[in-house]
């Protein structure tokens, strides 16, 4: 604490390097029942899309099985697979979002 300055205080260490936050992937699943137009809207409303990313989106996702919706710090993606979830669930969709460590 006490250093050639002669001054007292606390003694704090900067880390050479800084933790960037963990990110993570948002992917939406495809299933045989939700209709086109909810999913377009859910892209829309909950990750911010244009209507024409939205649609891309969910084609990519009807076609492949999976795909990507965004990528967020822990707390944000959780909120959006929250948010996904629940709207399918008011809506009775059987609508599936997940998030993975990037
Ligand atoms: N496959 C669904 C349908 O044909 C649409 C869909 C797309 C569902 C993307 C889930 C995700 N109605």
């Amino acid at each position: 604490q006490d250093d050639e300055d002669g001054q007292v205080g606390v003694v704090t260490k900067t880390r050479p390097k800084t933790k960037k936050p963990s990110l993570y992937r948002v992917l939406l699943l495809n299933d045989d029942y939700t209709p086109m137009e909810f999913v377009v809207a859910v892209l829309e409303q909950v990750f911010n899309k244009s209507v024409e990313d939205a649609t891309r989106i969910m084609w990519h996702v009807h076609n492949q099985g999976v795909g990507e919706c965004g990528i967020y710090p822990y707390e944000v993606a959780e909120t959006k697979v929250t948010q996904v979830m629940d709207a399918a669930r008011r809506n009775s969709h059987p609508l599936q979002c997940v998030m993975e460590k990037q």
